[in-house]
């Protein structure tokens, strides 16, 4: 008999059975480091199975890649060295993670981001004694080879065993890719957030996927050069519009309050929704009421502009005034590393404000807890920040009316003139209702599920805006601020909207993509207190146009800035709205790719004259200009060479935010500036706010089995 079968590790000793069980032993390490180490937010069984089998493909992949190696010694060591390899990526990951609660990433391994260098000081108070179990085998393998307790099994391996292998491998992976999508559609387009892929498809994958994105848009941004500003400087120049002089600086100095309402379509606004009986329920009675007050100015016409980014695109739309990227979100793919000069940075720089998000969900989605740092965002309250039960979140994070409840505790210790912005969940696909015998609202009749519990989670919402609304009034918060409300993007897809159809009176059968396209309306809210003459402004705006129209209002020009938007408040403006996918509307003109249809009638022109087509095509290259001016200056980083000379902006050094004991920091804040602190807590005497707050339990609210 063979003696390299015959010996007591017998089928060890073949390189096929040695492989097998490096492989066995990286999956039992992946699948440890999964459930004791990570957080990855395992909803059910399915996923459970996905996370089991994930650590397989890439694993045998990459070992099997040494059968091809006909040297016995070679073999071994390349199979040893892409399994240490893959061991000490792992291990760095563990370490890595419990400081930042995120993975590595390339650019972190590359050393770009110089974290990797304070991790390293920092890297031995990250080891604990189980991290043993990691690290072991790497000692004790080579030992059992030495002392031959193991032994190189010197036959040469097939070739076409080994090809068998590698195909097995990409089988499995595809098995696996399939599975990951089937539960959570587009992964790999929009990626959402590393804990995701790592979740699907495991660490190799996501260090492989990282990297190939890295080189992919390092490629782009190491062509840019600082030339390419003057075609985006001469965009910006001819595109600026002057601020109307009414509204300049009509909320200076006042805080900002950006409030976030996840998934909002204008036609709630306004809306009741009928129940079997036949009976009225208005959906949203609060946010119609300030839509319509006399301190608010307030946009009908008004147009989400984000693609895969969703949440996230709008945030970047927000912040920066440019779009997000027409395939994948940008704040994954270029969040981490481009220069911004957003809205949190100039006001700071501008006018001292100190600038804050809260989300009740993980930072790292939407790689939000990389991105902000680049934004110039000092505080960020996520999920961390928050008493989360199962109770009171779902997989987007904490619900609406504890998010609110619980972040004052936070807002109350922020020095004054702050910018801020709550970042809402509940009204969040797959509307789930909370139905509590109080404040249950009734569900919608379509066959539908999904549009019918919608008006349910956007009165929940409502419902927590009002309780906050409360607060800022009984906290003396509401007179010094500005509070802008805004929809981030549909809620109910244009696939689902035939079935809407009827609930907005229009006619199933004739449903068409005019109508879907003015269904992207999403309402904007610029509350301000104290003022009288407030106004439904029904000019043509989207997105993009936010951040000028902001600026103007708390009385900071804008004319150094590489902005796209236009002031909304300002007379003369385009009112031409660009979609993502090129795409526009206009108050005359809604265009679809080549189809023409008129804004205010809905009518379909068939046969459109010269006239219509030259101005047709006159606008479809301003809104691709303007769409391109955008990818110019996000893919290029072009921003990176528009220094303070410029924009009289100084640049941002991300290394110097950090998210964690934010409160703590608050306070310290406090405490150094004595009787100078602004804060609400501070002016009160140092009384808190928090018990001012009053809000209906959500202990009441649940979510059904039958909705999950
Ligand atoms: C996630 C939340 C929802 O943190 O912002 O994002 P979305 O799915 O709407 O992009
Ligand atoms: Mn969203």
């Amino acid at each position: 008999m063979n003696k390299y079968i015959s010996h007591p590790f017998k089928l060890l000793n073949t390189r096929l059975g040695f492989m097998s069980f490096l492989t066995f032993l990286f999956w039992l390490k992946s699948i440890f480091a999964y459930l004791l180490i990570f957080k990855l937010g395992i909803e059910d069984k399915f996923q459970y199975f996905i996370l089991f089998i994930n650590p397989l493909a890439t694993t045998i992949f990459l070992l099997g890649l040494s059968l091809y190696v006909k040297k016995k010694l070679m073999s071994y060591l390349f199979m040893g060295g892409i399994y240490a390899g893959l061991c000490i990526l792992l291990f760095s990951n563990i370490v890595y993670y419990r400081e930042f609660s995120d993975f590595i990433t390339i650019p972190t391994i590359l050393g770009t981001k110089s974290v990797s260098a304070g991790l390293s000081k920092a890297a031995i108070h990250l080891f604990r004694p189980l991290d043993i179990f990691f690290l072991i085998d790497l000692i004790a393998i080579p030992i059992l080879f030495v002392t031959k307790k193991a032994i190189m099994d010197p036959r040469y391996f097939r070739k076409r065993v080994a090809i068998a292998n590698t195909a097995i491998s990409v089988m499995m992976f595809f098995a696996n890719l399939f599975f990951a999508e089937s539960s959570r559609p587009e992964l790999l387009s929009r990626t959402f957030a590393h804990d995701y892929i790592i979740k699907y498809l495991g660490i190799n994958f996501f260090t492989g996927f990282d990297g190939y994105q890295t080189f992919k848009t390092n490629q782009v941004r190491k062509k840019a050069s600082p030339n390419d500003l003057t075609s985006v400087k001469k965009y910006v120049h001819e595109h600026y519009i002057a601020p109307n002089e009414e509204f300049f600086g009509i909320a200076k100095n006042r805080n900002v309050i950006y409030i976030h309402l996840e998934s909002f379509q204008k036609f709630l606004i306004d809306y009741k929704l009928k129940d079997k009986q036949g009976q009225e329920h208005e959906v949203t009675p609060f946010l119609n009421s300030l839509f319509h007050s006399q301190s608010s100015f307030s946009f009908d016409n008004f147009f989400h502009q984000v693609k895969a980014g969703k949440t996230s695109d709008a945030e970047n739309l927000l912040e920066n005034s440019l779009f997000g990227l027409n395939q994948g979100p940008l704040f994954t793919q270029l969040g981490g590393e481009n220069t911004f000069q957003a809205a949190p940075d100039i006001l700071q720089q501008k006018a001292g404000y100190t600038s804050a998000i809260f989300h009740g969900n993980s930072g790292t989605f939407w790689n939000r807890n990389e991105t902000y740092k680049r934004l110039g965002i000092d505080y960020f309250f996520d999920s961390h920040y928050f008493d989360i039960t199962d109770k009171n979140s779902f997989q987007y994070g904490i619900h609406d009316k504890p998010l609110f409840q619980q972040s004052v505790q936070y807002l109350e210790h922020l020095q004054q003139p702050f910018y801020s912005k709550f970042l809402t969940v509940s009204n969040h696909y797959p509307y789930s209702p909370f139905t509590d015998t109080e404040s249950g609202f009734p569900i919608a009749d379509t066959d539908d599920k999904t549009i019918n519990g919608y008006f349910a989670t956007a009165n929940y919402l409502d419902k927590s805006i009002e309780e906050f609304f409360n607060y800022l009034k009984s906290s003396g918060l509401y007179e010094k601020s500005i509070i802008i409300l805004y929809g981030d993007h549909f809620g109910i897809s244009n696939q689902r909207n035939p079935s809407l159809a009827k609930l907005l009176e229009k006619n199933e059968e004739t449903w068409n993509e005019f109508d879907d396209t003015q269904l992207q309306r999403v309402p904007l809210i610029f509350h301000i207190p104290g003022r009288e003459d407030g106004q439904l402004n029904h000019t043509y705006g989207g997105q993009v146009d936010i951040l000028p129209t902001l600026l103007h209002l708390l009385g900071i020009g804008t004319t150094t800035y590489l902005q796209l938007g236009q002031d909304l408040f300002s007379p003369n403006r385009d009112q031409l709205v660009a979609f993502r996918d090129k795409h526009f509307i206009t108050p005359e003109y809604t265009v679809i790719g080549s189809k023409i249809y008129h804004t205010q009638t809905g009518e379909f022109l068939e046969n459109p004259s010269d006239d219509t087509q030259k101005k047709i095509q006159e606008l479809q290259k301003k809104v691709d200009l303007q769409l391109a001016t955008s990818d110019r200056i996000t893919t290029g980083d072009l921003l990176r060479f528009y220094g303070k000379k410029e924009s009289g902006l100084s640049s941002i050094n991300p290394e110097k935010y950090n998210y964690k004991n934010g409160l703590k920091k608050l306070k310290d804040i406090e405490k150094k500036k004595k009787n100078k602190s602004t804060s609400i807590f501070s002016l009160r005497g140092k009384k808190s706010t928090v018990s001012l707050y009053e809000s209906k339990s959500y202990q009441d609210y649940f979510v059904p089995q039958s909705l999950k």
